[in-house]
C-alpha cells in the first residue's frame, strides 16, 4: 500500500475502478481529505459507529479530521473497498493518545503516526500522557 506524509493541508483520495488510492493515508487533526470520485457509480467512505461521507459520480467530498486516532473505512455500496487514514495530533500539540499497552508499556501515535514506545509505563490503555514533541 502507498503512504502520504503527514500534513495539515487537504489530502486528495481519486477514486477510480473501485478503490480508494492511496489506501493508506495519514494526516493531522484539524486536516482535511477529499475524495474525488472518478468512477461513474457514487461511493461512500463510511466508518462502523462514525461518519459517513456520499461522493457522488464525477464529484468531491470533503471531511474534517477532528481527533488523532486511525480510522478504517469502507464504501457502504461496494465493501471490498477499504482505506485507512492515520491522524497524528495536530502539530505543536504535546499530547499522544495511548492506543494498546503490552506488558505494562504504552505504546503511543507519535505526531507522524509511526508507533513510539513511551518514556514512561502508564497503568491503562486510553489515557492520555504528555511528552516533549
Ligand atoms: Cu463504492
Amino acid at each position: 500500500m502507498n503512504s502520504v506524509p503527514a500534513r495539515t493541508e487537504t489530502i486528495q483520495v481519486t477514486i477510480g475502478d473501485l478503490v480508494f488510492p492511496p489506501a493508506d493515508i495519514k494526516a493531522k487533526a484539524g486536516g482535511t481529505v477529499t475524495w474525488i470520485n472518478k468512477d461513474i457509480a457514487a461511493h461512500m467512505a463510511s466508518v462502523r459507529g462514525g461518519f459517513d461521507v456520499v461522493i457522488e459520480a464525477n464529484a468531491a467530498a470533503s471531511l474534517v479530521l477532528t481527533k488523532a486516532g486511525i480510522v478504517e473505512y469502507y464504501c457502504r455500496f461496494h465493501p471490498n473497498m477499504m482505506g485507512q487514514i492515520t491522524i497524528a495530533p495536530e502539530q505543536g500539540a504535546s499530547e499522544y493518545f495511548c492506543f494498546f499497552i503490552r506488558s505494562g508499556d504504552c505504546w503511543i501515535l507519535g505526531l507522524i503516526g509511526d508507533r513510539r514506545k513511551a518514556s514512561r509505563s502508564i497503568p491503562a490503555s486510553g489515557q492520555v500522557i504528555a511528552l516533549a514533541a
